[in-house]
């Protein structure tokens, strides 16, 4: 049965904060898109709107419901037992597997036809997801499915607006634009023309000898850190105990910049800024992706290092172009995820990084190319949930 036409269809996305910022993110970056580029009339249940308010700062904390860019946001405080077959939408996702209320699935049971269930589920670069994308499971009554992100057409894709790319074309063609963008962070004259990095990393980052290695470079860096990020080597680095955003200091050819939290727009802006991001956990790690340039990234850690199988997986995918694999890319790779077996340091790394840096960077461009042939996971998942139903 298709979705209703005389409505605009109508989803809810559930969402468990377990930490940090990549649940929230890619949850209200999807819930836009359904909103602004399909208008479906969508309602964002989140049980931590502090960390939503530092990637979107019009959210008010203390709000049980509001409306965000035409989302409705509503509190999730285990609210339970108070809904009714009406309150339903036509489309429910559970986000990463969180449970929705039992209330919430009871009605669904009520409902005819019943909702399409979706289980949102993490990106991974490994071979088995495309087996397990779109597999159902019989719950309540109900059929839940399986909607896994990824890099093949056999996936759901990955997140992207559809201007995103004309968008990001035109602010890296308007140099001024971007100086003006960078210059609001206290970025100098003279340090617009350094190698520009962004820096965006769990605490196991092998933050203080990277440093070190551009410190002693000869070519002029600068990297802009959000503050609080790894907090132990910028703090070092700078001198300052709080290392607060606005904090900067030069040793050697290296300059750290604190930056202050931003937006989820401006940070896209960030990494269409820098010459190399260094980005982690999900969402960063898509637009990263989707910005076009060399990037490194360092993987949300996990039990028994599973992540590190995820990220081999992934630079099985990414790190090789129609020369071969770029070893110089995996090996950096690696060692900032801590997995490589005999880690080169980072004053050899770096310097054989960037030696390939032109590779790298035709690889970044045709990478995100290969991606755009996947569709966008949010009309990916819109087609899945209408054939479905
Ligand atoms: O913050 P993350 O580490 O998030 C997550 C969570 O740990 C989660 O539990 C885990 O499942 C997942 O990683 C894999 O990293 P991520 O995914 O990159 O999310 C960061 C978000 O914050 C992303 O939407 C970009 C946004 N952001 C801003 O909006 N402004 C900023 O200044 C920065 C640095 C990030």
């Amino acid at each position: 049965m298709p979705l209703p036409t005389d409505r605009a269809a109508s989803l809810a996305i559930f969402c468990k904060v377990v930490d940090n910022y990549g649940d929230i993110g890619i949850c209200w970056r999807l819930a836009r898109q359904l909103q602004s580029e399909h208008g479906v009339a969508v309602t964002l249940w989140v049980d931590d709107l502090a960390s939503f308010q530092r990637i979107c700062p019009e959210i008010d904390v203390a709000v049980e419901s509001q409306q965000a860019a035409g989302v409705t946001v509503r509190h999730w405080r285990g609210q339970d037992g108070a809904f009714a077959p009406t309150d339903i939408a036509d489309i429910v996702i559970e986000f990463f597997a969180c449970d929705i209320p039992p209330g919430y699935i009871a009605a669904m049971a009520q409902c005819t036809p019943h909702p399409v269930w979706l289980n949102l589920e993490g990106l991974t670069a490994e071979e088995w997801v495309e087996g397990c994308h779109a597999l159902t499971s019989p719950r309540h009554g109900m059929i839940k499915h399986f909607f896994f992100p990824g890099f093949t057409h056999k996936t759901g894709g990955l997140l992207r607006e559809a201007a995103l790319e004309e968008k990001r074309l035109a602010f890296q063609a308007d140099a001024a634009a971007m100086a003006a963008f960078l210059r609001q962070f206290g970025v100098t004259a003279a340090e617009l023309s350094a190698l520009k990095v962004s820096l965006f990393c769990y605490p196991s980052a092998p933050v203080a000898e990277l440093f070190a290695a551009w410190r002693q470079g000869d070519e002029p860096v600068v990297c802009l850190v959000p503050e609080g990020v790894a907090f132990d080597a910028v703090q070092a680095f700078i001198g300052d105990d709080a290392a607060p955003a606005g904090a900067a200091r030069t040793r050697g050819a290296l300059t750290v910049r604190v930056l202050p939290f931003v937006s989820q727009d401006d940070y896209d802006r960030l990494l269409w800024a820098c010459d190399v991001n260094f980005v982690r956990g999900e969402d960063s790690f898509v637009r990263a992706q989707w910005a076009g340039k060399p990037f490194l990234w360092h993987i949300y850690l996990q039990d028994e290092n599973l992540h590190h199988v995820k990220l081999r997986a992934f630079l099985q995918r990414y790190a090789v172009d129609g020369q071969g694999a770029i070893a110089s890319l995996a090996q950096a790779a690696l060692a900032w995820n801590g997995a490589g077996a005999d880690a080169l340091p980072w004053t050899a790394l770096w310097p054989a990084l960037c030696a390939d840096m032109p590779r790298i960077s035709v690889r970044a461009q045709d990478w995100q190319r290969q991606m755009q042939e996947n569709g966008d996971l949010a009309s990916n998942l819109l087609a899945f949930a209408g054939a479905t139903r």
